[in-house]
């Protein structure tokens, strides 16, 4: 069941993953930033076979950087790919970042993670806010309407349409945010919720600080458009 396969995300991976990317000279760690996709991956992957596009999609992205980042290991020059300022450093230094057509930098490639991490903040803030009469597919496409869908034809916004009808309601949501697998009763259904709130809290905060120094760092390098 969809439970079962949502058993292994952990919200608290989110958490640790984005808080411990950020270090003290506000450098964002790649690796730390890639893990906390790889457990948000998971979540996309516990929802089932229709969301199966995105959380390709955003697979296909991690391992080109990750790719990225074997094939330019660290010298005693230092770690190119270690965080985004360095990344960023040596694809322009080396010419890699196209700014007219698409390319296959690293810059243009986390450039999508980056907008995809806007729409999540959006997208959890407004769950949040939400009760139980809420859609979780509205809620999501809200956030998608102002933080995706910009960027996207016509033809894959209505593909991300009709995969959002799919999305499971809000109590099975909580239920894989707080891995928990037995169906309570009301009590223990409303415990749970408190605290997934409570950590989905604490993960949206972690989120928008990285979300914010990366935004600052693309902005400063004017690769807020990067094609
Ligand atoms: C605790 C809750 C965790 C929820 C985790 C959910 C993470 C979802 C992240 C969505 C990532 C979307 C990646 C989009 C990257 C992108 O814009 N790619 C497009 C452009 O790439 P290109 O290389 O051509 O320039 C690409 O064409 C798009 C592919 C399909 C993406 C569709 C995006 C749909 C966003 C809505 C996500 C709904 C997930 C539901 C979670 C409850």
């Amino acid at each position: 069941s969809r439970l079962c396969r949502g058993r292994d995300f952990q919200i608290h991976r989110v958490l640790t993953a984005f808080n411990s990317a950020v270090t003290g000279e506000r450098e964002i760690l790649l690796d730390r930033y890639l893990e906390g996709w790889d457990e948000l991956v998971k979540f996309l992957e516990a929802l089932g076979t229709v969301i199966g596009f995105i959380s390709q999609e955003v697979k296909g992205k991690l391992e080109l950087v990750r790719d990225l980042r074997r094939g330019a290991p660290a010298t005693e020059k230092g770690d190119p790919y270690r965080t985004l300022r360095s990344m960023m450093a040596h694809e322009l230094r080396a010419g890699l970042v196209d700014f007219r057509r698409q390319s296959l930098s690293g810059c243009r490639t986390l450039l999508r993670l980056h907008r995809s991490l806007h729409w999540l903040q959006l997208f959890l803030r407004a769950v949040e806010r939400s009760s139980a009469v809420d859609s979780m597919g509205a809620l999501c496409s809200v956030a998608y309407n102002q933080a995706l869908a910009p960027y996207h034809s016509w033809l894959l916004r209505k593909a991300v349409g009709v995969a959002l009808v799919a999305l499971p309601d809000r109590a099975e949501f909580f239920r894989i945010v707080c891995g928990e697998e037995e169906k309570g009763e009301r009590e223990r259904e409303r415990e749970r919720e408190r605290e997934g709130r409570q950590l989905l809290e604490r993960t949206v905060l972690a989120i928008t600080r990285v979300y914010n120094i990366t935004q600052e760092a693309y902005q400063v390098n004017g690769m807020l458009d990067l094609p």
